[in-house]
């Protein structure tokens, strides 16, 4: 099974093409025309071992805020979708990352059970011309899209960039684990017998 998917979405503020394989090169291709999130989506495809491909248009002359949220939601449609019927996947993640004085930590369970809890402070509410606010709303929409329960904690950190710059990459990492198949798993790791 190849788990990759395509997702096209199209409303009056964003239309946006993005394509995402769980079992990748680390390889993106992105063009969202929000220069900070190009280098965080970057740097997750790279720390999980994803491929992704984003093409975004989006009313950025108003602000970033309906473009990163509109990829957010697509890249969690695409994130359900690639991982079809979860057999055999592990389906917790657990992933801590510094970034030079900045630690970060990333929880996931892909329950089906959409979920998120973040706890932790930024120093400032911008990185360049991006709104810090944005990624509280970008991984609430890809948790609430690809129906996982999600956990974000920024446990420490001076500088904003390095602490958002670790929670993406703990975010691909943690990922990159709950979606590894075991070959012990037998069928879905659940109790219930689904997820
Ligand atoms: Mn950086």
């Amino acid at each position: 099974m190849v788990r990759k998917s395509s997702i096209s979405r199209t409303t009056k503020e964003t239309d946006i093409q993005l394509q995402f394989a769980i079992d990748g090169e680390g390889k993106a291709e992105l063009d969202t025309g929000v220069p900070f999130l190009t280098h965080m989506l970057d740097l997750f495809t790279k720390h999980g071992q994803f491929d992704l491909q984003v093409k975004a248009k989006g009313d950025i002359d108003i602000d970033d805020h309906h473009t990163t949220e509109d990829i957010g939601i697509c890249l969690g449609q695409a994130l359900r979708e690639a991982l079809g019927d979860k057999k055999g996947i592990k389906r917790y993640g657990n992933a801590f990352v510094p970034m030079d004085e900045a630690l970060a930590q990333v929880v996931i369970d892909l329950s089906n059970r959409p979920h998120f809890e973040f706890r932790g402070e930024f120093p400032s509410q911008k990185v360049g011309t991006f709104d810090v606010e944005l990624v509280h709303e970008f991984l609430w929409k890809l948790a609430l899209e690809a129906r996982m329960n999600l956990h974000v904690i920024v446990h420490y950190g001076r500088n904003t960039h390095h602490m958002i710059e670790a929670v993406f990459k703990a975010l691909g990492r943690a990922l990159d684990e709950a979606t590894m198949i075991d070959p012990r798993i037998k069928g879905v790791p659940s109790t219930k017998g689904m997820l």
